[in-house]
């Protein structure tokens, strides 16, 4: 049965494949955690390009506000729901077996004058969920406050590393860190 009480998707979380789904978790999780309304489905470019036009034509009047477009190799999801649409896309490259992901990267990356992504690093799933919550706070209080903390536990995480380092080079009996 479907759920009606489940609120109208702001994000929805794509990818090419359901083999991309492990490098776009971490943007599903961060949604998750700022607890932003989304959705997760797997739209071919290539495979079923009909239904991927559709679900990048119909976006924005399902009220989404950002898509996270994940896709390896010939990696041309991202690009393909951008000319579908001017809701932001968010694209991350997923490296695959050869290539290391540069193909996915260039894929993505290079498109054509008037029709942007925006591109994050290959693997980069974190940062896409981030950067589509920080295009969320651009309207929302509740958000950018949440974001202000999430960048602050950051730089106390950072801190504790520089902490943790300092402290290996001073019991190695030196005032700077020195290779081993
Ligand atoms: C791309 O082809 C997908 O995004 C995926 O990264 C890649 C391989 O897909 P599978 O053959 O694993 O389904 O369209």
């Amino acid at each position: 049965m479907a759920d009606t009480d489940a609120p109208t998707p702001l994000v929805g979380v794509v990818m090419g494949s359901d083999s991309d789904l492990e490098v776009m978790q971490p943007a599903v999780d961060v949604l998750e955690e700022f607890g932003v309304p989304h959705e997760v489905r797997v739209v071919s470019a290539h495979r079923r390009p009909h239904e991927m036009l559709a679900y990048g034509t119909e976006a924005a009047g399902r009220g989404m506000r950002v898509i996270v477009a994940g896709a390896g190799g010939a990696a041309h999801l991202p690009g393909m729901l951008a000319s579908t649409t001017s809701l932001p896309v968010v694209g991350v490259p997923v490296p695959l077996r050869h290539l290391d992901g540069l193909d996915s990267l260039l894929s993505i990356v290079q498109m054509p004058r008037g029709v942007p992504v925006a591109t994050v690093s290959v693997g980069g799933g974190q940062n896409a969920g981030l950067l589509a919550v920080r295009i969320l706070a651009t309207h929302d209080e509740r958000l950018r406050s949440a974001l202000d903390e999430h960048r602050a536990t950051i730089a106390g995480e950072s801190a504790e590393a520089d902490e943790r380092v300092r402290r290996r080079s001073t019991d190695a009996g030196g005032p700077g860190f020195r290779p081993r």
